[in-house]
Formats: structure tokens, sequence, C-alpha cells
């Protein structure tokens, strides 16, 4: 199985309930490595550029001002199909869809404030961890 890294945030109704520790043991639990982490405020360019792709829909200024509501933990997960592990650690989008044992079902409180979000390709997660991460930045 090929050894990839993908991106992932965990989202600020996360810091906010000072949930940082319990979401990364679930990577780690998982096999995933922590090999990059900042925490930071988004700016709302950085929001709006990086959910870009949902700019046409209802719930996009909405989830702009979420994201943006407090700070986040930028961090880049490595390991064996890391991208797609992510996504199943993760689970549903919407958390009432999400199966038990996952992040979003154990922590999420809605569709919108769902605690995590992780590249849903390789071609998402290059770009995502260059956007945050400088090369120098990620130790394996
Ligand atoms: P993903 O985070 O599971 O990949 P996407 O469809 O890419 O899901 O949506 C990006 C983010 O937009 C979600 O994680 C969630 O925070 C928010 N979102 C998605 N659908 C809705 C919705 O119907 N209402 C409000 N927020 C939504």
């Amino acid at each position: 199985m090929a050894i990839e890294r993908t991106f992932s945030i965990l989202k600020p109704d996360a810091t906010r309930r000072n949930l940082t520790g319990k979401i990364n043991a679930k990577f780690e639990e998982a096999g995933l490595r922590i090999v990059a982490s900042r925490r930071l405020q988004l700016s709302r360019a950085q929001a709006e550029t990086f959910y870009g792709a949902h700019s046409a829909r209802g719930f996009f200024q909405d989830l702009v001002a979420f994201m943006i509501s407090g700070p986040v933990v930028v961090q880049v997960l490595e390991g064996e199909n890391a991208i797609a592990r992510n996504r199943e650690i993760m689970g549903a989008t919407n958390p009432a869809n999400a199966d038990a044992g996952t992040i979003r079902k154990e922590f999420a409180e809605s569709i919108e404030a769902n605690s995590v979000h992780g590249s849903d390709s390789p071609e998402a997660a290059a770009a995502e961890i260059a956007y945050f991460f400088a090369g120098t930045d990620i130790v394996g």
C-alpha cells in the first residue's frame, strides 16, 4: 500500500471545545502520523479561497463565517492510504449520517460545524498542503 500525505483541519468548533487532543488521538490510533501541525486564525480571504469550490452553494457565506469564528489547527497526516483512511476516520459530512466511532459521529455539532476537514483526492491533498506548509515544515 502507498504511503500518502493528506491535509487535515481541526475546525473552530473543535478548538473552541478543547477537543484537539481527543481528535488527534483518533488519527494516531488509526495509524496516521501527524507530520506537521500549526494553530492559526484563518482570514476571510483564506477561508473563501479554501472553500472556493462551494462558492455558489447557499451555505457558503455561513461556512466562511464559521471557519473564521475561531482558531483552527492545520495539519498534515501521513500513513498508508492516508487520504481515504482519513476520510473514513472523519465519517460522513453530516454527523447524522456518520458511522459509529468516527470523529464526526462522536464530536461534530452539525453538518456545518463538523469538527474536521480532510482532503478528498491526491490532487486536493497536494494543493492544500502546499497552501499552508513549506516542505521544511513537514517532518516525517
Ligand atoms: P467534506 O468536508 O465532508 O468533504 P464538503 O461537501 O466538501 O464535505 O463540504 C465542505 C464543508 O462545507 C463541510 O465539511 C461542512 O462544514 C460544510 N457543508 C457541507 N454541506 C453543508 C450544508 O448543507 N450546510 C452547511 N454546511 C455544509
